[in-house]
Formats: structure tokens, C-alpha cells, sequence
């Protein structure tokens, strides 16, 4: 089997079991992404997430985390949901999940589908003619690996203005997982697209977490603040916080490349119904046992109930729902203290004269 027909074989699986983006190239990263990443760190964009700040040689260069590894096969799932998820914003009794959280956790979704891809992968190398048995290797999302700068190399897309992957085909929502190889495969053929003039994902943040282009301060992002960040949410972020209690996708849900999307087909990634509006009141009430079984099998459950109830907290104080102002009063009693300050912020917005 030639080198390009191999990669097609696997390119085929891929998209057999399910997958909506397939795309190779070398186990390789540029000088740029490890310059960017640097800066990135430099100017302390990542906050508390200081993980990201670990093994950055391995994360800017595949081979320094697997120095064996010759290709990098990039993949991604679609989620793109049936409608444009803001529209939660206008019922603010409510909480908005974001897309990717309303139901199974993507990460075990995705590696599931990678360990069966990662199995063919070895299979098809084999019987292939190349010398000896090939060894893979999986990811997504944990591992210091910069999956964005690979799956753009590997012609799943391009880095968007906010920062993220962008698909001709499924805009911008793809997850992404890779495979690293022992193989030797062809790059994958060029795809045109890009941003061009557009800025719609920068003036969409509620935050202002762009300080430029393909530039984000995640200080800033209420994905960041309702889910990485672990103490109080600085007050300056309440209010444009909204109704939003776990991750943000504005700046996703206003690129124009979305119209191309057609709605993804995973149905562990499309929205419970019980997540896709659920009542911040009934959330509020959840102790640690109702937190769990509620969000069994979902990424909602990593991040705990205290922290999880404190976003419902500040969702409640921007309900402007007096009726809410009971629950708020119970949760400033609470005895995490982070949750229960938050709660009495929510009070003291219900009380403010309209
Ligand atoms: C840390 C992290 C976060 C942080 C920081 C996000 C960030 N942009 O860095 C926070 C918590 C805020 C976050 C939020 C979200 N995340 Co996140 N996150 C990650 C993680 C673990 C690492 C990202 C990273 O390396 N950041 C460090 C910086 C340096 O990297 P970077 O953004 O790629 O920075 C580049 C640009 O600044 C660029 N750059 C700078 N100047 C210029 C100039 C030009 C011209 C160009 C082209 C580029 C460029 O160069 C840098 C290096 O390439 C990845 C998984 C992974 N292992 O890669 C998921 C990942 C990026 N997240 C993902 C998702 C889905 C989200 C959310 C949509 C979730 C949500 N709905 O709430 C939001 C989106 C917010 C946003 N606009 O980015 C997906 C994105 C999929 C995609 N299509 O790209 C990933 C890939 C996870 C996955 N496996 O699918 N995330
Ligand atoms: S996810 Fe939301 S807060 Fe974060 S950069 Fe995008 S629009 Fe801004
Ligand atoms: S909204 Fe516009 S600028 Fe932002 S990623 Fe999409 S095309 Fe690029």
C-alpha cells in the first residue's frame, strides 16, 4: 500500500466510526505556536491554570512529549447545536449551559471512538508493508499537546480570531483529539479559508477578553470564570456574566462560518433536556449528593457543586426576579464561603429599586 493510501484507508475508518474531520501532518509544531504559547504565558493570560504553564517544551513540540511519534493524525467531532444557543440569555430564570457541556462529557466520548481509530490505525500499518509493529498514542484536551496549531496544520481548519479552530464545514464546533504515530504519513492536501476582514467574535465578548486578534486574556473569559477559576469572580464580571453558569459560547455562536454547519449528529453531545433551559432555582437547591447524580457522566460534574452553585448565584442576582430573592437568601447562609458571598452579592442586586 502506498504512504497516501494508507492515510485514506484511515481517513476512511475515521469517518466510519463517526468522526466528522480527519485531516494528517508531521509530528511537528513551528517555532510561531511555541513564540505564542510564550508570550501567551508571559503576559499571564492563563491565570490559575497553571498546568499550562508545565512542560511547555513537550506542548510546543510533539516529539519533545513523544520523541518516537512521526505524524500526528487530527481529528474532530461535530456538536453544532440546532439553534443559536444565546437565545437562553432572553429567559433569565434560567441558566445557559455552554453547547459543549449539556451532555456527555466529550473527553470520554472522544477517546472511546480514538482508542477503536488508535486499534485500526496499528492494524492497517501493519498489514501496509512498513517494517515492524506501529505504536500509537491518544489525546484530547488534558495532555500537553497544542491541539489547535496541529488540527489547523493537519487542514481541519484554521485558528479563528477567537482563538479557536474554525471548519469550512462545521464552523466553529469541532472538539478536537489526536493520535500521535510511529508512522510516517503524508501531510493532508491544503484547505482554503479564513477570517478574513470579519471581527464578529471580538466585539461579541461580554468581557472583552480579545486584548487583539487571535489573542485571548483568559482572566477574562467566562469559560475561564464559571469553570477553571476556584475563588470569588471578580465583581467587575458579574453583571456581563449574565445568565451564563457554566462556560461561554458568544464568541463561537457569531461566526459566520456556523452557516455551513449542519447540526451534529453525536447524540451524546446534543443537549438533555433537562440542560438545555434548566430553572436556576431548582439548581440553586442542589446539595453535593443531587450535584453528582444530576451531573453524572457530564464535564459539569468536575467542578464540583460549591462551585457550580456559586455561578447560579450570580446568575440569580442578574435574573432580576424578586421572586429568586428567597433562594439567594438561603444560599448566603451556606457554608462555603466563596458560594455564600456570592449569594449576598445576589441579594443586595434583587433588593437595588429597578
Ligand atoms: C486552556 C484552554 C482553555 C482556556 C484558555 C483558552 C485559550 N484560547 O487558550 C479557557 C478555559 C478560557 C478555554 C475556554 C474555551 N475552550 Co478551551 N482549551 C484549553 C486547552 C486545554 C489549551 C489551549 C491552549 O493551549 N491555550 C494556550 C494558548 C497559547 O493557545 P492558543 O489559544 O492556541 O493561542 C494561540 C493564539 O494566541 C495564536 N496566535 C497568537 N497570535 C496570533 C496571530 C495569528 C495571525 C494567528 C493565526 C494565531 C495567533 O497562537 C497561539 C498558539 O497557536 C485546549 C485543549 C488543548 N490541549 O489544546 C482546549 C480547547 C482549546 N478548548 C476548547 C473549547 C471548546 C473551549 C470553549 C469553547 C468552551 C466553552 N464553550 O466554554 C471556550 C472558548 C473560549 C475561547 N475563545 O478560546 C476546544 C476548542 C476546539 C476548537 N474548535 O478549537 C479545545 C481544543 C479542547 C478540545 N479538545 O476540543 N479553554
Ligand atoms: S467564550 Fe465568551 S467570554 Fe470567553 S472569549 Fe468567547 S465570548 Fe468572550
Ligand atoms: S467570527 Fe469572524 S473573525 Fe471570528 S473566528 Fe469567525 S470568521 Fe474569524
Amino acid at each position: 500500500m502506498t504512504p497516501d493510501a494508507l492515510r485514506d484507508r484511515i481517513r476512511d475508518t475515521a469517518l466510519a466510526l463517526g468522526f466528522d474531520a480527519f485531516g494528517v501532518t508531521q509530528a511537528r509544531l513551528g517555532q510561531e505556536a511555541r513564540a505564542r504559547l510564550a508570550d501567551f504565558l508571559a503576559a499571564g493570560h492563563h491565570g490559575e491554570m497553571g498546568w499550562l504553564a508545565q512542560r511547555t517544551d513537550q506542548r510546543g513540540d510533539p516529539r519533545a512529549l513523544w520523541p518516537d511519534a512521526r505524524s500526528v493524525i487530527a481529528v474532530g467531532l461535530s456538536y453544532a447545536p440546532g439553534e443559536d444557543p444565546r437565545h437562553i440569555q432572553q429567559r433569565r430564570d434560567r441558566g445557559g449551559i455552554s453547547v459543549y457541556a449539556r451532555n456527555r462529557d466529550y473527553h470520554d466520548v472522544m477517546k472511546g471512538m480514538l482508542k477503536h481509530l488508535a486499534q485500526a490505525v496499528v492494524k492497517l500499518g501493519k498489514t501496509s508493508g512498513v517494517a515492524g509493529t506501529p505504536e500509537v498514542k491518544v489525546f484530547v484536551d488534558t495532555a500537553p499537546v497544542m491541539e489547535k496549531p496541529l488540527a489547523a496544520l493537519a487542514q481541519l481548519g484554521w485558528q479563528g480570531k477567537h482563538t479557536n479552530l474554525v471548519s469550512r464545514d462545521h464552523g466553529s464546533w469541532l472538539l478536537l483529539g489526536e493520535i500521535y504515530t510511529t508512522l510516517a504519513l503524508p501531510q493532508s492536501d491544503p484547505r482554503a479559508g479564513a477570517c478574513g476582514s470579519c471581527t464578529a467574535c471580538l466585539a461579541a465578548c461580554p468581557t472583552d477578553a480579545f486584548p487583539a486578534p487571535y489573542r485571548l486574556d483568559a482572566t477574562r473569559c467566562i469559560s475561564y470564570l464559571t469553570i477553571e477559576h476556584a475563588g470569588p469572580i471578580p465583581v467587575e464580571f458579574r453583571k456581563p456574566i449574565g445568565n451564563r453558569i457554566y462556560g461561554c459560547d458568544d464568541c463561537l455562536a457569531v461566526c459566520p462560518w456556523n452557516r455551513f454547519a449542519s447540526l451534529g449528529r453525536h447524540a451524546k453531545l446534543q443537549a438533555r433536556a433537562d440542560l438545555a433551559a434548566p430553572a436556576l432555582a431548582e439548581l440553586a437547591g442542589l446539595d453535593d449528593a443531587g450535584f453528582r447524580a444530576l451531573f453524572s457522566g457530564s464535564p459539569i460534574k468536575r467542578i464540583g457543586r460549591d462551585r457550580f452553585v456559586r455561578n447560579v448565584a450570580i446568575a440569580i442576582g442578574n435574573s432580576g426576579d424578586r421572586s429568586l430573592a428567597p433562594v439567594a437568601g438561603r444560599l448566603s447562609g451556606d457554608p462555603d464561603p466563596v458560594l455564600a458571598e456570592a449569594a449576598a452579592w445576589a441579594c443586595a442586586q434583587l433588593s437595588r429599586p429597578v
